[in-house]
């Protein structure tokens, strides 16, 4: 993929990211990767998500993938309490996992103190190293539809990211992230991961949906993230897209049918590449050349969800398809998307 603000994305097999080299690497994203895999000899921070692997467009068949962060600027990475990080002079990739055992809280669910403690110490570190805005944030916890302490398990997350928001002095809506929020297997930690930069990016709204951050209240304590973010560059653009779902207004459509539900998504999808365009004044980005994560919540669904891609995204596209939980019961899938610019090399 092509350099866009000086930052590049890759999905690549175990096997390929095992002969490629490490130089350059600001982050890496393992999903489903074994605990005895090779791991990078070096300080490259790697953030391990239990979520099965179910094809890419590289590798069609079940296997561990590395999302990889790459730039050709020089780097340096450190540590600051759990958070792990490596940064240029423009982006900083960072990452924290919580053991959900390793937290205790009188009252508060385990979750709640486990997530506000994690948002926290990314807020801490991203003003220590003054990289204030925070572009996209990805967030992995296990069994997120299911019920404690009378509430779901995403609502309290979505309760504790808020609490750590205000703690941090930051807003709770319009300027927030781009960002997801999807199910782990069971035992997994919490795991956040994200880039953050030093220049602020631009937030997309869809405006075919309610901002996430405008939910009206049945949907628990708002989520506090945007629909997309793009980050300008030294060579271009970058475009954030969260995580997408068959959602307009503020409701679930197509609750049960899989396939419409995953041309609703792509929709949704063009609708913010055209708001991304409009708003940054070019036609900058295209379906054509996504990077995209799918997240399916019933694995005999891929068929279905697979044969609706090919028509809406190009061949130049990166897919990676991924079984997890999404934070709706009703939603069967979720697709979040890298957009790059055109014609920057
Ligand atoms: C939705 O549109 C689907 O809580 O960070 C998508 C992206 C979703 C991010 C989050 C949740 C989040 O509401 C769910």
């Amino acid at each position: 993929m092509a350099l866009e603000a000086g930052l590049q994305v890759d999905y690549l097999s175990l096997a390929a990211q095992a002969s490629a080299r490490w130089e350059g690497v600001l982050g890496v994203a393992a999903f489903d990767v074994p605990p005895s895999s090779p791991l990078p000899a070096n300080d490259v921070p790697m953030v391990d998500i239990r979520t099965p692997v179910l094809g890419s467009t590289g590798a069609p068949q079940p296997g561990a993938v590395c999302e990889i962060w790459r730039t050709h600027q020089p780097m340096e990475s450190g540590q600051r309490g759990r958070v792990r990080y490596r940064h240029s002079e423009e982006v900083l990739f960072g990452c924290i996992s919580m053991a959900e055992s390793e937290e205790s809280e009188a009252g508060a669910s385990i979750l709640h103190t486990a997530t506000r403690d994690a948002y926290s110490e990314i807020f801490a570190t991203l003003d220590e190293l003054a990289y204030p805005h925070l572009l996209r944030v990805w967030n992995y916890l296990p069994q997120i539809n299911v019920d404690t302490h009378g509430m779901e398990r995403y609502r309290q997350f979505n309760s504790a990211r808020r609490s750590a928001l205000v703690a941090a002095g930051r807003d709770l809506t319009g300027n927030v992230p781009a960002a997801c929020a999807l199910g782990s297997v069971n035992g997994s930690p919490l795991v956040i991961y994200f880039l953050a930069s030093r220049q602020a990016p631009t937030l997309i709204e869809n405006p075919r949906q309610v901002s996430a951050y405008e939910y009206p209240p049945q949907y628990g304590p708002k989520p506090a993230f945007s629909r997309a973010s793009v980050l300008r560059g030294t060579c271009g653009s970058i475009l954030f897209i969260s995580g997408t779902a068959s959602i307009v207004g503020h409701q679930t459509v197509h609750a049960g049918d899989v396939a419409a539900q995953t041309r609703e998504t792509l929709v949704n999808i063009e609708a913010l590449l055209g708001e991304a365009n409009r708003v940054s004044g070019a036609p900058r980005f295209g379906m054509e050349t996504l990077a995209c994560k799918v997240y399916v919540r019933n694995s005999a669904d891929l068929p279905l969800i697979q044969s609706q891609l090919p028509t809406a995204l190009g061949r130049e596209a990166q897919v990676v398809y991924l079984q997890a939980d999404i934070c709706r019961q009703d939603l069967l899938v979720e697709i979040e998307a890298i957009g790059r610019e055109r014609d920057c090399d």
